[in-house]
């Protein structure tokens, strides 16, 4: 017997960034991706560069179709994708939007909807548009607040009858990590101040806000969610000050749900602020617009946990998703140093549950991998046995958490289809169901071939979740 309930949306998700291609056509303009040729932390380049994978992507702009098929052959439900910001308002802060890039998401919807599969919509996943960081720089800005309002107004005007669960801003709390990417602001993080740091989440939770209250007035079905990077930290000891350390780690990503879920700023965030001589200017409306206006649902990323302690020199610090910490020394870690941790997962959703009683939705979770393409009975495909058994076990945590009595909307794993990666800008970092034939050097025919894993996570939808069990 299956533990998930019925309507349980399955599916997978992706950005338009890392997949779309097409950086700079039907009036496209340029965002933040088209000028990080290394990914997220690497350098920022004058304009666009050959070596960027992603002006390219997987050009799904124009395979969509094709893809979408593959998508409703696994049976999914739902399909998690980002709107490029860029395609919309190509500078950013145009008054009338640009037609050919809506006309574009309406193609796409019209073609999920053939299939019945849902669309979840992220407005912002890390992709400002480039002119707003460069004239304005970025979030670090209050404008941004209205040019982003008037953007979302047109999409929900737009599609509020087509598409129901939205999403505001990917990652939100990754903006303090990688405020270039996450937020458009070009100052280096070296010479940012906290204050500027902080003033700049203040805006994209205002942001956030407004646009739940627009959403809600223009369609009251329309659903608003937050989106998280979740990471569970544990203690590296039984120090209680280790334990401080966890609770001081997880604040910092407690913030941004508290104050989405809440509608305030929580007590703790207002201690550090104090000792750290931080204001944050709030503007006429505000504190109304975030306390009237909280999310429905909440969303989030989890791909792997940390540990802490009080004295981390004394540890072996390792890589992470945006943010790290210490390596656990009980968990195996993925080719890119991610700590593998299925049970952080059940941890994740009871935290979330226990502390706001509101949905959830998993939005990302998935294992990036080198995958080898070897001939089958079938054609060519991938034996990604290690891919599915980071799924399988991640996928009976959150039974388990079903089972602790939280409320889970759906699961979408993360790169359903391979696409380049956010951190380091590789095509080899590989997280779908399906290959994509593309390479880190830009060779390849980009035709698409199923992998081992495509026919299994079929299977999970059809069972709605049974065949997870059965394997055990
Ligand atoms: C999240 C981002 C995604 C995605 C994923 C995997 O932080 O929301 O955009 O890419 O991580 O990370 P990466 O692509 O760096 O492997």
């Amino acid at each position: 017997m299956t533990v998930f309930p019925k309507g349980f949306l399955w599916g997978g998700a992706t950005a338009a960034n890392q997949f779309e291609g097409a950086y700079n056509e039907d009036g496209k303009g340029l965002s933040v991706q088209d000028v990080t040729p290394q990914g997220g932390f690497g350098p920022i380049t004058e304009e666009p560069t050959e070596d960027n994978l992603k002006l390219k992507g997987i050009d799904f702009y124009h395979r969509y179709k094709e893809d979408i098929a593959l998508f409703a052959e696994m049976g999914f439900k739902v399909f998690r994708l980002s709107i490029a910001w860029s395609r919309i308002f190509p500078k950013g802060d145009e008054l009338e939007p640009n037609e050919a890039g809506l006309a574009f998401y309406d193609r796409v919807f019209d073609e999920l909807e053939k299939y019945g599969i849902e669309p979840l919509v992220t407005l912002s996943h890390y992709e400002t548009p480039l002119h707003l960081a460069r004239e304005y720089n970025g979030w670090a800005n209050r404008d941004l607040i209205s040019f982003y309002e008037r953007y979302v107004r047109t999409v929900f005007e737009r599609y509020q009858h087509r598409v129901k669960y939205w999403l505001t801003f990917n990652e939100v709390n990754s903006v303090l990590h990688a405020p270039f990417m996450s937020g458009g602001i070009v100052t280096p993080p070296e010479e940012l101040s906290q204050q500027d740091l902080y003033q700049a989440v203040h805006h994209e939770l205002v942001a956030s806000a407004l646009a739940t209250k627009i959403a809600h007035e223009i369609n009251p079905e329309m659903k608003v969610g937050c989106m998280v990077l979740a990471m569970p930290a544990y203690p590296m000891t039984s120090h209680p000050l280790d334990q401080l350390a966890v609770r001081q780690f997880e604040n910092q990503n407690y913030l941004f749900s508290d104050i989405h879920v809440r509608g305030k700023y929580p007590n703790y965030i207002k201690r550090y602020f104090k000792e750290n001589n931080i204001e944050i200017q709030f503007a006429d409306g505000d504190e109304e617009l975030l306390l009237n206006h909280t999310v429905d649902f909440i969303s989030f990323s989890y791909y792997m946990s940390v540990a802490q302690a009080h004295n981390p020199e004394e540890y072996t610090s390792g890589k992470g998703n945006i943010m790290g910490g210490i390596t656990n020394p009980y968990l195996e870690a993925s080719e890119w140093g991610w700590q593998i941790d299925p049970v952080g997962l059940r941890l994740v959703l009871n935290d979330f549950y226990d502390r706001y009683q509101l949905p959830l939705f998993i939005v990302e979770n998935g294992l990036g991998a080198k995958d080898e393409l070897v001939e089958g009975p079938n054609g060519p495909t991938v034996e990604d046995d290690y891919r599915i058994d980071y799924l399988q076990k991640h996928l009976v945590q959150v039974g388990e958490a079903v089972k602790d009595g939280v409320e889970v909307m759906g699961y979408t794993t993360w790169g359903c289809i391979d696409l380049v990666s956010a951190s380091t800008a590789e095509m080899s970092k590989r997280y779908g169901f399906i290959y994509v034939d593309r390479h880190d050097d830009g060779t390849g025919t980009l035709a698409r071939y199923k992998k081992k894993s495509f026919d299994w996570y079929k299977e999970v939808i059809a069972t709605n979740g049974e065949k997870l069990f059965e394997e055990q």
